[in-house]
């Protein structure tokens, strides 16, 4: 499509009607709202009913402590039960659950009968290894069943888990264990990453020497790699050699329903990590129904993939409880989607016939940087429902999911939703939404959200402010682990009753919500509220950029000045005139009070695992700083690049 065919159709506010066929047939319709919002507990009532629960809940929610919520907590349960026993229970142990892809090309099929044996030892070799319930074991793995297998069976038997991103260096690793007080440390030798074995143990090793870590009795060791591992005797164990020789049967205990389930740390683009902790039957349920609506999911026929780290929240609910809960057929996959070539997912897609897949903007614009040629040369056609999640998606990288992966038809679900809240909370539905390019638009059935002022009141349509969300929800955050006091300052202070997710929205004249991006990203230039991510999303609109990140710099005459910072498409030359261009073109989108001070073309941007831009890096590098924390890079030489570029390139007044 010309860029001008594509600033035609946006300009037209066009949206795009359901398939006919999927509206017919979906799992969930618009009636779901006027269900939810005529009895918004009875309606999870409802939702909780799609699990098996040992006993059930008869109380719904109990909020007689605020923001401290207590869901379905009467009703006992067990995550694992529900994520595997019950479906062979039901006769569907023949059914593939994963269908995993190493990065070297090594497959495995594994069913749901399979998982049950494989997570039933797994549960067994943790009791031998002495973990208690209310335990908590930290995952620090590859993308391998095995992740998903200690996953379920630290559910099973009741063990929290904290799950750290492979890419962590040692040091995160450190803190994270040492602030969830973990006994036990599950870990491979190494995983296949970028075309080569990168190692795993020696972080864990590390780690292990620094204080704070020494509750940890036991490191459980996956063989993935092959790669040599220094030995702890006496402390480290293979997987292999424990796990294999357990008895496959074992007996799920049911858990309160506030039981907790597991902490994931949440680095953010700011600040000291936070414990986010999450609970059993609440989260299951929010997981399960959502996953059930917004992808439309028919388990004897979907074929799921989402293409997340299991070291985010993604990864938790959308490729661990959220599928595997409803019976889901899933891909999981291991490494990169360049290795061994860029069409490496699109190969994938193929092979599996995959129908629903979930991704991030960030990898959706690295797939139009490096070319439409490469999807067109596999058969994308089984794909049905497109899904977004972890930034506002740009509406031209919305455009080209929809024609180049979608092939101009599959609906394209953005979903809003944070580590916090566990769960999506604004999506469209993919068989009873018009959707709009880049907007995640509205509350799920269920939910309650808006977007306020600072004065807390809600803006009329065409109005911006703060994201809120108004009533609890089954799969919220319960606390920070260890620090009540900084859950109610950080998401509950800043309006009364309200949670506040600390992102920047506006609603359009439709009443669809827009997402603009963390509000600490807003920049106040010469008294206007900018925002970045509209910045951005006219420098992407130019056919020369492919991916832009903007930030406020402190200036004495403007308060902030707008610093751009961009990745040109692979087809685009960097040229003298090139820059003023761009300032030109955002100039002409937005108006001259957005025209950036500076643009400076980078090589790449720095990213957090879950593909975040970390703007707070930038800003250093933009206020000539020196860098603030850089643990929670995916990779750190990135801003040595930036640095090195600055003074040239710059473009000044
Ligand atoms: C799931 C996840 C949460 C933050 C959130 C927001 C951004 C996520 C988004 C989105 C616009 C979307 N975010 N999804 N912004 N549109 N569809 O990403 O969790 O890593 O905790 O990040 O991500 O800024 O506040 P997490």
């Amino acid at each position: 499509m010309s860029n001008e065919s594509l600033a035609n159709l946006l300009k037209e506010e066009r949206r795009f009607e359901p398939p006919a066929e999927l509206a017919a047939d979906a799992n969930v319709t618009a009636e779901a709202y006027e269900q939810a919002r005529a009895d918004r507990l009875g309606f999870w009532a409802e939702q909780a009913r799609r699990l098996s629960w040992e006993t059930e809940p008869t109380e719904t929610l109990d909020w007689s402590n605020p923001p401290f919520a207590k869901w379905f907590k009467d009703g006992r349960i067990n995550v694992a039960y529900n994520c595997v026993d019950r479906h062979v229970e039901a006769g569907n142990g023949d059914r593939v659950a994963l269908h995993f892809e190493g990065e070297p090309g090594d497959s495995r099929s594994v069913t749901y009968a399979e998982l049950q044996r494989e997570v039933s030892k797994a549960a067994h070799a943790l009791t031998e290894l002495g973990v208690n319930t209310g335990d908590r074991v930290a995952i620090y793995l590859p993308m391998i069943p095995e992740t998903v297998v200690a996953m379920l069976a630290c559910a099973r038997i009741g063990a929290p888990h904290s799950v750290v991103f492979g890419g962590f260096s040692a040091d995160a690793l450190a803190t994270r264990i040492q602030d969830a007080d973990a006994r036990v440390v599950i870990t491979a030798d190494g995983g296949y990453r970028k075309g080569g074995a990168s190692a795993l143990k020696p972080a864990v090793d590390e780690a292990l020497t620094k204080p704070g870590t020494e509750n940890v009795r036991s490191v459980l060791v996956v063989r993935r790699t092959g790669q040599d591992v220094e030995w702890t005797e006496g402390r480290d164990v293979w997987w292999h050699e424990l796990v294999e020789r357990q008895p496959e049967q074992h007996t799920p205990e049911a858990f309160e329903a506030e039981h907790p389930l597991f902490i994931l740390y949440t680095s953010g683009t700011t600040g000291k990590p936070k414990g986010i902790l999450h609970t059993t039957g609440g989260y299951l349920t929010q997981t399960a129904y959502t996953h059930h609506a917004v992808f439309d999911l028919k388990p004897e026929r979907d074929v799921y993939w989402c293409t997340a780290d299991v070291g985010w929240v993604t990864g938790h609910s959308y490729i661990v409880y959220g599928p595997l809960a409803n019976g889901a057929t899933e891909v999981l996959y291991e490494g990169t989607p360049d290795s061994p070539h860029k069409g490496r997912w699109w190969e994938i897609v193929q092979k599996y016939g995959v129908t629903l897949l979930y991704t991030a903007p960030t990898a959706i614009r690295a797939c139009m940087k490096w070319g439409d040629d490469i999807p067109a040369k596999y058969d994308l056609s089984s794909l049905r429902i497109l899904g977004s999640v972890g930034e506002p998606i740009n509406p031209e990288a919305w455009m080209w999911y929809r024609q180049h992966i979608g092939a101009g038809s599959a609906p394209i679900v953005d979903t809003w939703w944070q580590t916090e809240t566990g769960a999506m909370m604004l999506s469209p539905l993919p068989g009873a939404t018009a959707t709009k390019p880049g907007s995640a638009q509205l509350p799920l059935p269920g939910i309650s959200a808006t977007v306020v002022d600072d004065e807390a009141k809600e803006v009329p349509d065409g109005g911006g402010g703060y994201l809120v969300l108004t009533e609890p929800w089954p799969s919220m955050l319960r606390t920070i682990w260890g620090d009540d006091q900084r859950y109610l300052d950080t998401y509950w202070a800043r309006f009364e009753h309200r949670y506040f997710a600390g992102d920047g929205a506006k609603k359009d004249t439709d009443g669809d919500i827009w997402l603009l991006g963390r509000v600490d990203d807003v920049m106040l230039v010469s008294g206007h509220n900018i925002s970045t991510t509209e910045v951005e999303s006219a420098l992407v609109s130019h056919p020369a950029v492919a991916e832009a990140a903007v930030v406020g710099a402190t200036d004495p005459q403007t308060t902030q000045a707008i610093c751009a910072f961009v990745i040109l498409r692979g087809t685009a030359a960097e040229h003298d005139t090139l820059v003023d261009e761009l300032r030109a073109h955002v100039s002409k989108q937005l108006g001259p009070i957005a025209k950036p001070r500076r643009i400076l073309p980078v090589a790449e941007l720095p990213k957090t695992r879950s593909g975040k831009i970390m703007r707070r890096l930038l800003r250093d590098v933009a206020e000539n700083r020196a860098l603030g924390d850089v643990s929670t890079l995916t990779d750190s030489s990135v801003m040595d690049l930036i640095q090195t570029r600055l003074p040239a390139a710059a473009s000044e007044d």
